[in-house]
């Protein structure tokens, strides 16, 4: 089977141990992450052969960073190493009452300051069927964005299927380009995006129809009818009970119907970092390996589930793992 490639950059995750506050910690426990690359190694769990490309300092520091998601599975070796830091994110693990907090520390990292012309899509994309991306990427710099672009733009000639999770961060898009500039050029590069109701506003100003019978429906068909490439949304809706209670249903549209799942309820939630790219994830592998729409939406969202109760950044499960959980479907068996 042909590659899954992702494009993105990696942080070092740092958080204090248990549940202490950072304000407590004398140590903090270390691990990698990124949005994109998360989706990688899920995907690697499952069986789908990928490959994540980016940008590490050529230190120490960068080697571990790709060293960590070579041992989930991932194909690094299109990644290059040049530049002088790894961007970092502190989280505070939240429970019950208290919420989760996380602190960037990422401007002017190795990935920030790549260069478009490092990397030669033609070679790296020769063995893949699919590249995915997220709207993370092209917020953290301007060449960021540009290589993001470069990327989509050889997927397509060379017949690939791209996704992107639209995932708009306001926050990251500091760097002097505007998300509502960048993103419609690269989302209309897109077969099939991830994005709720208030990105696409806050992005493409779509609005779903007043009086729409479901915003979901309507958002969806402003989109595919804007960017015609774009063939299938899907999202998850969060009903959020407290920081270690969540229930999650996935959402799709797609030829012109309408899906949902039930909810799955996941308590306690142990790590909800990375929950969206366990869906995504989920999702692609649900597209290459079940016959319609609703298994691998059914799927995507199980996966999703799955991971909030696991630490750290990635889905660190099999195919017979979620299938288990969707055979249950919200009734919580248990693994
Ligand atoms: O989706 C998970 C990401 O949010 C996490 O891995 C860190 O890439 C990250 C980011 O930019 O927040």
């Amino acid at each position: 089977m042909k590659q899954v490639v992702t494009f993105g950059e990696i942080m070092m995750r740092l958080s204090p141990p248990l549940h202490y506050r950072m304000s407590q910690a004398s140590s903090l426990d270390v691990t990698y992450g990124g949005g994109d690359a998360n989706v990688g190694a899920a995907l690697a769990h499952l069986g789908v052969p990928a490959a994540h490309v980016g940008c590490f300092p050529d230190n120490a520091v960068g080697q571990a960073a790709a060293q960590h998601f070579r041992g989930h599975g991932v194909d690094m070796r299109h990644c290059v190493f040049r530049g002088e830091r790894l961007g970092l994110y502190f989280l505070e693990v939240g429970a019950s009452l208290r919420a989760s907090r996380i602190v960037y520390d990422r401007y002017d990292s190795a990935f920030a300051n790549l260069q478009p012309e490092w990397f030669k899509w033609d070679e790296i994309l020769k063995d893949a069927q699919w590249l995915h991306w997220t709207g993370i990427t092209p917020a953290i710099s301007a060449s960021a964005a540009q290589a993001t672009r470069e990327a989509i733009a050889a997927a397509r000639r060379r017949g690939l299927t791209v996704s992107a999770d639209v995932n708009y961060r306001r926050n990251l898009w500091q760097y002097g380009q505007r998300a509502q500039d960048v993103m419609p050029e690269l989302v209309a590069g897109c077969d099939l995006v991830v994005c709720t109701e208030g990105d696409a506003e806050d992005l493409f100003g779509i609005k779903p129809e007043a009086g729409a019978e479901n915003s979901f429906v309507s958002m969806s068909e402003q989109l595919m009818a804007r960017f015609p490439n774009i063939r299938q949304v899907i999202a998850t809706r969060r009903a959020t009970q407290s920081a270690s209670h969540e229930r999650i249903k996935g959402l799709a549209y797609a030829e012109g119907h309408y899906h949902e799942t039930g909810f799955f309820d996941i308590n306690p939630v142990v790590d909800r970092i990375g929950g969206g790219d366990a869906f995504i994830s989920g999702f692609i592998y649900g597209r290459l390996h079940l016959p319609t729409v609703p298994e691998a939406l059914t799927f995507a969202t199980a996966a999703s589930a799955l991971k909030h109760t696991i630490s750290g950044d990635i889905n660190v499960v099999t195919p017979a793992e979620v299938h288990h959980i969707v055979a249950g479907n919200t009734t919580g068996r248990l693994l």
